[in-house]
């Protein structure tokens, strides 16, 4: 294993799977160019030098009364420990079933799997037929000095009652907000309280997109809005 005295701090566990997830390289297209590891992927280094590009995905759940479900992100994940984000992300990986594009059905069953991964929602509670793709963004961001994000992510919506059994080794905490407390959760952050963080992808849905998609999700209208033609380069 490559690095791993730079790396000796790392938690076992999220250590393996940046080894084990073989992510997709996209160009600012999302055309498929290659394969590489989330380690290689995530190094700000590559990022910056080669400007790799991965697929990945931001999952938000609501629940029946149209509150979104949010999580923390837990202690151990190598990018952006504790930071407040969408109900579920990761990246859809190099194989034969993420890859299907195809009404981004390839994500659609890479959110199946981590919803169970991350939150423990049962597979057969997220049908992938009621995933809805409503947009794909791309973005950079850096985590630390070492680690950060340069994603092509497909911006996956779902509106389902759930039992949610977080994983600790992924996830901190979760909450279902409606509009007004996530309101009131950014103005926080914004105000600096500490301990607080939203994570930079999640952010950015909040700022450019999200309210405007929510309502179309309480007027049930969110397929008529999606558009999964555009890259929105942010
Ligand atoms: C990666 O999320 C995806 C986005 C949209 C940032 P992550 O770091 O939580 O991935 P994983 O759960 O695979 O560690
Ligand atoms: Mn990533």
């Amino acid at each position: 294993m490559a690095d791993t005295l730079l790396d000796s701090g790392m938690d076992e566990v999220q250590k393996r799977l940046m080894f084990d997830d073989e992510c997709i390289l996209v160009d600012e297209n999302d055309r498929v160019v290659g394969h590489e590891s989330k380690y290689t992927c995530h190094l700000m280094e590559n990022i910056e030098s080669k400007n790799s590009l991965h697929r990945a995905f931001s999952v938000f759940l609501f629940n029946s009364k149209y509150e979104l479900l949010i999580q923390q992100r837990s202690a151990k994940k190598v990018t952006f420990p504790l930071a407040w984000t969408d109900s579920c992300c990761s990246h859809p990986l190099y194989k034969e079933s993420d890859l299907i594009e195809e009404d981004a059905l390839g994500a659609r069953k890479a959110a199946q799997r981590k919803l169970l991964h991350e939150l423990g929602i049962p597979a057969e509670d997220i049908p992938v037929d009621q995933i809805i793709p409503v947009g794909r963004m791309l973005y950079k961001a850096p985590s630390d000095v070492k680690w950060g994000e340069h994603e092509l992510d497909y911006l996956l919506f779902i509106v389902r009652d759930v039992n949610v059994n977080p994983n600790p080794n992924e996830v901190a905490d979760v909450k279902y907000v409606n509009k007004e407390e996530l309101k009131e959760l950014v103005r926080k952050v914004d105000a600096g309280e500490e301990g607080l963080k939203l994570s930079p992808w999640f952010r950015l849905v909040v700022d450019n997109f999200l309210y405007k998609w929510w309502d179309h999700v309480e007027k049930g209208t969110l397929k008529e809005a999606a558009d999964m033609k555009t890259i929105h380069k942010l």
